[in-house]
């Protein structure tokens, strides 16, 4: 049986791990994974065209698609079934995506609760459905404890874009004593900032991340985070397109947890 994963750039580490497990998973059902990988959001039906062609059975798609591009590609694709990992709940197709809120939620919280008040945020792209949920969920928090972000500012998810929008963060009139990052590369970056301006973390700044990919507990101080469990999320994928299920739909919203290492206190 023959899979297709359409994806967004494997070169970041979220995207890569799930097709990591995608194949992996599908390996040990005996079913191959043809994997597309599109940089823009608009060469998804282009890539769709392309796995449908190779006669794939069911279809994953990891690229952050707004309710309506979601809803054309579920609808072209049909009668072959697709999974969406990167969708907001309104979109009305099958949906195995984390809880952004929470994650959100549990970040802020963890800084509200080491009594941190002067927090910034540096979020993902404004085109992406998760970064946007992740972005908002802060706010909402935060604002319950009648705390406003210091600074808000946007990266491309990339440790690079990290790096820039992180010192950017740290020039202002004040300080923050803590910053909520919506990935962990980008808090890569942030930290490598951080140390070049001798910014002691956490002693001065505490920062969290967002995914827990594997080389976050590796990074200088290991990287408290929001954990997305990507392993777990792309071998349900390919349990549900395998089964015979997928005439029913299914949403199902996946836990995240915070993990508490080293860079926040
Ligand atoms: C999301 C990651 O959290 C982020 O780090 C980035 O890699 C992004 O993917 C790329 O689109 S996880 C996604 C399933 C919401």
């Amino acid at each position: 049986r023959t899979l297709g994963l359409i994806t967004t750039d494997l070169a970041l580490h979220a995207p890569s791990q799930i097709a990591s497990a995608v194949k992996s998973r599908a390996g040990e059902r005996g079913a191959s994974v043809m994997i597309s990988m599109v940089e823009q959001p608009e060469f998804c039906q282009a890539a769709l065209q392309e796995l449908l062609a190779q006669r794939v059975e069911g279809l994953l798609v990891n690229v952050p698609l707004d309710d309506a591009e979601a809803e054309k590609i579920r609808h072209l694709a049909a009668p072959v079934p697709v999974l969406f990992f990167d969708v907001s709940p309104s979109a009305n197709v099958h949906r195995l995506a984390f809880d952004a809120e929470q994650g959100a939620t549990l970040g802020a919280e963890h800084l509200l609760s080491l009594g941190h008040q002067h927090i910034a945020l540096l979020a993902g792209p404004e085109s992406s459905v998760s970064s946007r949920a992740r972005l908002s969920g802060w706010q909402a928090r935060l604002g319950q404890a009648n705390v406003t972000p210091c600074a808000i500012a946007h990266g491309d998810w990339s440790a690079a874009s990290g790096y820039e929008k992180g010192h950017q963060l740290l020039s202002g009139a004040t300080l923050p004593d803590a910053i909520l990052v919506a990935n962990d590369q980008m808090a890569l970056g942030v930290m490598r900032a951080c140390s070049e301006k001798g910014i002691a973390v956490p002693g001065q700044i505490s920062v969290v991340g967002f995914d827990d990919t594997a080389d976050s507990a590796w990074f200088s101080p290991p990287l408290t985070t929001i954990r997305q469990a990507f392993r777990d999320a792309g071998e349900r994928s390919v349990e549900w397109l395998l089964s015979s299920a997928t005439n029913e739909l299914w949403q199902t919203q996946l836990p995240v947890t915070l993990v508490a290492r080293h860079s926040s206190a």
